[in-house]
């Protein structure tokens, strides 16, 4: 099989996505972090993620004359590349759902995280208030949907690993899910002992433990 290597950064939300992609499909993906400081942050850029991606970002996945980035790319290309164990659903209708979920993990659910990453020192203003609680109406959501089913998607898909890296960085920036949703806790506790999921948690632990970083308790326990 083709050499592939994944450029990813030591607590990347979005590199996580395409690690436990490749655990969970059991692809020989050679993870490489790219340099990442509390003061420098992703500067300076490894040169590979400078040449394949405009937007200067990990994930970026190396794979022979495949040479792409953005995370929900990667899912589509292992997907095609191994089927199996499947990630998407394959009635269309549940696959779409499942599609738009992951979508809504990254593009819904995130933006409020992104912006009280900026306001940990401001949390009991009405900025970081706010995005609590859009965040708290997106985990209420999310716990109806989980009526009757153990995923969020029905089966265990893309979705699931998505929106479990998602709410890792609301944990860590302050706004976990709570006993408000008791269906998603149980989810969490179901994803967070998944070998592949684990594994990567394992290396969050590690790396926000070295880095003097708070650890939330699912990421302890992992
Ligand atoms: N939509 C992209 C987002 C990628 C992204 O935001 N990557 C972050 C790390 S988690 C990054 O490289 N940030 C450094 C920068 O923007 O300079 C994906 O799904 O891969």
């Amino acid at each position: 099989m083709t050499r592939m290597i994944l450029y990813s950064g030591p607590l990347s939300m979005f590199g996580a996505k395409a690690q436990i992609a490749a655990l969970e499909k059991g692809l020989p993906v050679e993870v490489v972090m790219v340099p990442f400081t509390a003061e420098h942050r992703y500067e300076p850029k490894h040169p590979d993620v400078l040449r394949v991606n405009p937007k200067r970002q990990v994930p970026v996945l190396l794979a022979g004359s495949v040479e792409i980035f953005d995370s929900t790319q990667i899912f589509e290309y292992f997907e095609h590349l191994r089927p199996q164990p499947a990630l998407w659903p394959s009635a269309p209708e549940a696959r779409a759902a499942a599609r738009l979920r992951e979508l809504w993990s990254d593009e819904v659910f995130f933006p409020p995280v992104i912006r009280l990453m900026s306001l940990q020192d401001r949390l009991g203003e009405a900025p970081a208030r706010q995005a609590v609680e859009e965040i708290g109406l997106r985990y209420a959501e999310l716990e109806s949907t989980l009526t009757g089913q153990a995923h969020l998607a029905g089966e265990y898909t893309y979705a699931d690993i998505a929106f479990f890296m998602a709410q890792l960085f609301a944990a860590r920036m302050r706004a976990p899910m709570t006993a408000a949703t008791p269906r998603l806790l149980d989810w969490r506790e179901r994803v967070a002992t998944r070998p592949a999921v684990s594994a990567v948690l394992r290396q969050f632990k590690e790396t926000l433990g070295r880095m003097g970083l708070g650890i939330p308790d699912f990421i302890a326990r992992a």
